[in-house]
C-alpha cells in the first residue's frame, strides 16, 4: 500500500514537473528539483530611470531593452545599493550592505580587490551548482592586493571571487590603465613595452589633458586631466602597454563579441554571465555605426548602442537555441548624470529627454533618481509579463538565484525575493537602506527619510541635488514621487519609526 502511495506520488510529481520546466514554488524548502537555468545579469553604467522608452523615455527609442520590459517584470521601485559604480557592484555580487565595508568607494584603477576571496558571491554560489560562469566588460572593484604590476598575473580578481572566465575593463572607460584583461592577463601586451600605472605623478613629462589641450579630440570639464589616450584625457597617469590600449570607440563591440562567444561556447551548460556594459558612463564613444543615431549627442547614442546589443544578445540566445532556458536580469549601477567631466554635449542636445524620468537628483545624490533605476526580469516563457511595484534590490539576488538553483548560500544582506523577481508576488523587501557617496537614508514602505548631512545640496560639477541639508527629510513617494514636500515636520511619529529602523539596521 505504502509503495502505491509512492508510486502515485511519483506519476504526479513526474507530471507535474515536465522536464525543461519543473514548477518552482516560492518557499524554499518546497523546491524539489531546483532548475538551473543560464542566467545573464546584464548591468548598464550611469542608465537613468528615464533612460528607455519602456520606462515612459519619449525621445530615446531602446526597443530591444523594450522587449524585456513588455515580455517579463518591469519594476517601478527596483534599486541598486548606491548612487555610484563600485558600492553597487559590491553589493550585487556579495549580497552585502557596501557602506559596511568602508572601503567600497569609487576606487582608482589601482586599488586592491574589494571583495574579500572568503565572501559569497553570486558566481561562486552558481559555481558551486555547476555553472560556468564569466563577466565580460566593466569590474571596477579593484585588482591585486595593493602594488599590482600589469605585466605579470594580475591576481587575486574576478576569477579568484567566482568567476572562471573574466575579460574586463580595470576600473572606469576614463581610468587608466586603458587596457582589457582576460583572466588576469593584459590582452596584447607587449613586453617590450610594460605597462605603468600611477594615480598621483605624471611619467616623464608625457603630456597631459591640463598642459596639452592642442592634443585633445574631447575636453575634459572637471577631473580627467592626466595622461591623454586616443585623444581623450583620462584619470591618472599611464606609460607604455601601447599595443595592449583599446580603441574607445571599438570598446563595445568587443565587449559584445566577448559576450556572444562566451554564449556558444557554454551553451551546453548552465552559465551564469556578468555582462558589464560600460555605457552610458563617460566617456561617451559611440561606434561609427551609431553617431548622431538619438540626436543627443554621444549619450544617447550611447544608450543606442547598448540596446542593440541587448538586441544581439537576445538574437543569439534564439539562434542558439537557449533562449526559453535563460533568465535574463537587466538593471543599472546608479542614476544618470550628463556632464560627468567632459564636454560632449550631453547637456546642450538633451532636449525634452528626462534622463531621471519623474525622479529628483541623479547620479551620486541620495534622492530617488540616484538609486532607483532600471530593473527588469525576462524569461521567456517562464516569467508571465507584469509590472511590479515590489521594492526590490539587486542585492537581493544573490539569496534569489540562490533558491532558484537549490543553494543555501546567501548574503549577509540579500534577501530571497525569488517569486517576486518570477513575477509570481508582489511583496517585496520592507525597508532599503540607500546610499550615496557613503552617506546613507532609508527606504521603507512608501517613505523616503534622509538624516541631515552637512555639504553643500547642489554638486556644481555635475549639476545635481546631492541630497544634503541641515534638517531632517521625510518624503511620502506615492503622493511625491519627485520628493517635493518634505513632510518631517508633519509626521514626526513616522519619522521616529523610520530612524529606529534605519539605527537598526545600521548597527547591525
Ligand atoms: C568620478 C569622476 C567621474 C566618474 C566617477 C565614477 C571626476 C571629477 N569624476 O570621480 O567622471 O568617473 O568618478 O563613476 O574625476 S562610476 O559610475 O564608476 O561610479
Ligand atoms: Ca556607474
Amino acid at each position: 500500500f505504502i509503495f502505491l502511495i509512492f508510486g502515485l506520488l511519483l506519476v504526479i510529481s513526474s507530471c507535474k514537473q515536465p522536464e525543461k520546466t519543473p514548477e518552482i514554488t516560492s518557499e524554499k524548502t518546497q523546491i524539489k528539483t531546483p532548475f538551473k537555468p543560464n542566467i545573464i545579469i546584464i548591468y548598464a553604467d550611469d542608465l537613468g530611470y528615464g533612460d528607455l522608452s519602456a520606462y515612459g523615455g519619449i525621445d530615446l527609442n531602446t526597443p530591444n531593452i523594450d522587449k524585456l520590459a513588455e515580455g517579463g517584470v518591469r519594476f517601478t521601485n527596483g534599486y541598486a545599493t548606491s548612487a555610484t559604480c563600485t558600492p553597487s557592484r559590491y553589493a550585487i555580487l556579495t549580497g552585502r550592505y557596501p557602506w559596511r565595508n568602508k572601503n567600497a568607494k569609487i576606487l582608482p584603477g589601482t586599488a586592491p580587490l574589494l571583495i574579500d576571496t572568503t565572501q559569497m558571491t553570486i558566481p561562486k554560489m552558481l559555481k558551486s551548482k555547476g555553472y560556468e560562469t564569466g563577466i565580460v566588460g566593466k569590474w571596477h572593484l579593484g585588482l591585486g592586493t595593493g602594488q599590482v604590476n600589469w605585466n605579470a598575473q594580475i591576481s587575486p580578481g574576478p576569477n579568484e571571487v567566482g568567476f572562471d572566465y573574466s575579460y574586463i575593463m580595470a576600473a572606469t572607460q576614463d581610468r587608466v590603465p586603458t587596457v582589457f584583461i582576460k583572466n588576469g592577463h593584459v590582452v596584447n601586451l607587449n613586453p617590450d613595452d610594460p605597462i605603468e600605472v600611477d594615480y598621483d605623478h605624471n611619467f616623464d613629462h608625457q603630456p597631459t589633458g591640463k598642459d596639452n589641450p592642442e592634443l585633445l579630440k574631447l575636453k575634459w570639464h572637471h577631473g580627467h586631466n592626466n595622461t591623454i589616450i586616443n585623444g581623450i584625457p583620462r584619470i591618472g597617469f599611464m606609460k607604455g602597454g601601447h599595443t595592449a590600449r583599446w580603441t574607445d570607440e571599438t570598446m563595445s563591440d568587443t565587449f559584445l563579441m566577448q559576450t556572444e562567444d562566451f554564449i556558444k561556447r557554454e551553451k551546453d551548460k548552465p552559465f551564469f554571465l556578468y555582462y558589464a556594459l560600460q555605457q552610458p558612463h563617460v566617456p561617451r564613444t559611440p561606434s561609427p555605426r551609431f553617431v548622431g543615431k538619438s540626436g543627443m549627442g554621444p549619450r544617447g547614442d550611447v544608450i543606442l548602442e547598448a540596446d542593440w546589443n541587448v538586441g544581439q544578445i537576445l538574437k543569439t540566445l534564439e539562434d542558439e537555441g537557449i533562449l526559453e532556458n535563460t533568465l535574463i536580469i537587466f538593471s543599472s549601477d546608479n542614476g544618470p548624470v550628463l556632464n560627468d567631466g567632459y564636454y560632449d554635449d550631453a547637456v546642450e542636445k538633451l532636449g525634452d529627454h528626462k534622463p531621471g524620468g519623474p525622479l529628483r537628483g541623479g547620479k551620486y545624490s541620495l534622492f530617488e533618481a540616484g538609486t532607483r533605476v532600471p530593473f527588469l526580469t525576462y524569461w521567456k516563457g517562464k516569467i508571465q509579463p507584469k509590472t511590479s511595484d515590489a521594492l526590490v534590490c539587486q542585492m537581493d539576488l544573490l539569496n534569489s538565484l540562490a533558491h532558484l538553483v537549490g543553494s543555501n548560500d546567501e548574503g549577509p544582506d540579500s534577501q530571497d525575493l525569488l517569486d517576486v523577481f518570477l513575477g509570481e508576488s508582489d511583496e517585496g523587501r520592507s525597508e532599503l537602506v540607500l546610499e550615496a557617496t557613503t552617506r546613507t537614508a532609508l527606504r521603507k514602505g512608501q517613505w523616503v527619510m534622509i538624516p541631515p548631512y552637512k555639504g553643500s545640496p547642489l554638486n556644481k560639477q555635475v549639476n545635481i541635488e546631492t541630497g544634503n541639508s541641515a534638517n531632517f527629510q521625510l518624503y511620502n513617494l506615492n503622493d511625491d514621487i519627485g520628493q517635493q514636500k518634505n513632510l518631517a515636520e508633519t509626521y514626526p511619529d513616522t519619522l521616529n519609526v523610520m530612524l529606529k529602523s534605519f539605527e537598526k539596521i545600521r548597527g547591525k
